[in-house]
């Protein structure tokens, strides 16, 4: 079995099974990935310094051996909060209206890219497959090539791949591109990324697309395909089973009275659509101001980015948001809303869906959106929650038998919250068993098999 070495923008030191703490999505799903094939993870330590020195920090954790490099602070501006969070990240979220562009943010994202490869280069033996991942670093590929890189080099995009009229809006799109046609294989979440990605080269650059999704440019042929990733399923339940989760459900149950609880778990992020969602809420108890008084909505939103302007302006927004709708509408005894700024461990966050009645996540656009799959997972199967799901969410491929909605519909995302406020049971059961069974079978090791597998083909 070839070693495997993953690279992203940050590396997050796996965690023992089951060990207390938070950790993103991305960790949990290659830490396993990892375990398994003696592997490297690659990527940025999240350390800035005044000049730039290339050296390497290797560590071994839990059967995974990290190697870092620090950044210097032009870098992380240029490359990281600039290019990466101010024109990638909104404008592959179809926020052309937030996307900014400025000359140094592209150097600096090239700089950082070749950078990486410098370093990563020398790890490197003959027989390795590398597998790249998330917008940070979509011309690593390219640049590990130059260096006369062979192996097997994967990319996978965790964000969507916006469609071609939007992308053209991106100064130098095409040079962006063609850089990732230096890939063997790319991966996507969902179909309508590989649609979008595939009609851009075949109308942008003219490049030969087969049925089976491979683009041929320039005498290279590279594989196209959507691998949905997935929860690590079984971690996530066995966290479930701790005192952490028992506690934190039985601290929600106790504490919202018999209220039937809507929750909401999102990073603070404006793709996430939580302005939308707050009015929505707002709309729900005008319409129904009966049910007031028997519903509690929280929303955990832990800040992220806050070197960004647009995330300090959606915190703000939030915050006036909430705080209208909880004081026009409080009582002394009770407020609507729980608006918490702080993020919860795994197992906390699992007690935590598994008290509420309904799971509203609603995002605008989201590559995958792994909350809405975790929500799902945490149901007690005797008594099951709804998922109310944005079709704009990548997830909503796979979860047809959410309640789906359009998160730019106030009155459409009132009713679902009422429909699934109201579910009977029986529909219930029938509606959680089909979308487990999806989540159970397409879990994180299913999506990093069919990766690995694909790109060893
Ligand atoms: P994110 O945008 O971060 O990830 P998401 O998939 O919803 O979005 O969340 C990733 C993880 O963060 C989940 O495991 C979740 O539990 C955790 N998380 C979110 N909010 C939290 C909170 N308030 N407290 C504690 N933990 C929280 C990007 C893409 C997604 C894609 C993932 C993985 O934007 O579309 O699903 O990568 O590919």
């Amino acid at each position: 079995m070839s070693r495997l070495i993953v690279v992203s923008n940050r590396v997050s030191v796996p965690k023992a099974r089951g060990a207390a703490g938070s950790q993103g999505g991305l960790a949990v799903a290659l830490g396993s990935a990892l375990k398994e094939r003696r592997g490297i993870w690659f990527g940025w330590s999240g350390k800035e310094t005044d000049t730039f020195t290339g050296d390497l920090n290797m560590q071994k954790n839990e059967g995974v051996t990290t190697a870092t490099i620090d950044l210097e602070s032009q870098d992380v501006d240029e490359y990281y909060n600039g290019y990466a969070n101010r024109t990638l990240w909104p404008l592959f979220h179809y926020r052309v209206d937030l996307a900014e562009y400025e000359s140094g943010f592209g150097k600096g994202y090239e700089r950082v890219n070749q950078r990486f490869a410098d370093s990563l280069g020398p790890l490197i033996d003959p027989e390795d497959m590398v597998w790249v991942h998330d917008y940070h670093l979509m011309p690593l590929g390219s640049r590990l090539r130059e260096r006369g890189n062979k192996n097997r080099i994967g990319f996978f995009l965790h964000i969507p791949w916006p469609p071609r009229n939007l992308l053209v809006a991106l100064p130098f799109h095409e040079r962006l591109v063609l850089t990732m046609l230096d890939y063997d294989l790319i991966g996507f979440q969902d179909e309508e990324s590989v649609d979008s990605f595939l009609g851009y080269c075949r109308k942008e650059l003219q490049a030969e697309v087969g049925e089976d999704g491979t683009v041929t440019y320039d005498g290279r042929t590279v594989k196209v395909a959507a691998f949905p990733i997935g929860l690590d399923y079984e971690e996530f339940l066995e966290g479930g089973t701790t005192g952490d989760a028992r506690q934190m459900e039985q601290r929600m149950r106790s504490s919202s009275r018999h209220r039937k609880v809507i929750i909401g778990v999102d990073r603070l992020d404006y793709s996430k659509g939580l302005p939308e969602r707050f009015d929505a809420l707002g709309r729900f108890f005008d319409t129904y101001p009966d049910r007031v008084k028997q519903t509690l909505y929280v929303q955990i939103a832990p800040p992220s980015r806050q070197d960004v302007a647009t995330y300090q302006r959606i915190r703000n927004t939030l915050e006036q948001k909430a705080g209208q709708i909880n004081g026009e509408r409080s009582e002394v005894d009770m407020v609507p809303i729980r608006y918490v700024n702080r993020g919860y461990s795994r197992q906390e966050l699992f007690g935590i869906y598994r008290s509420a009645h309904v799971g509203l996540v609603t995002p605008l656009r989201d590559g995958m959106n792994l909350v809405a799959k975790e929500y799902v997972a945490a149901q007690d199967p005797e008594d099951p929650g709804v998922l109310v799901l944005s079709r704009f969410a990548g997830a909503a491929e796979q979860l047809t038998d959410a309640l789906l909605i359009n998160p730019h519909s106030m009155e459409e995302m009132s009713e679902a919250i009422r429909e699934a406020i109201d579910m009977p049971l029986d529909e219930r059961k029938a509606r959680w068993e089909k979308l487990n069974e999806v989540i159970k079978t397409t879990n994180v090791e299913k999506w990093r098999a069919d990766f690995v597998e694909a790109l060893s083909a």
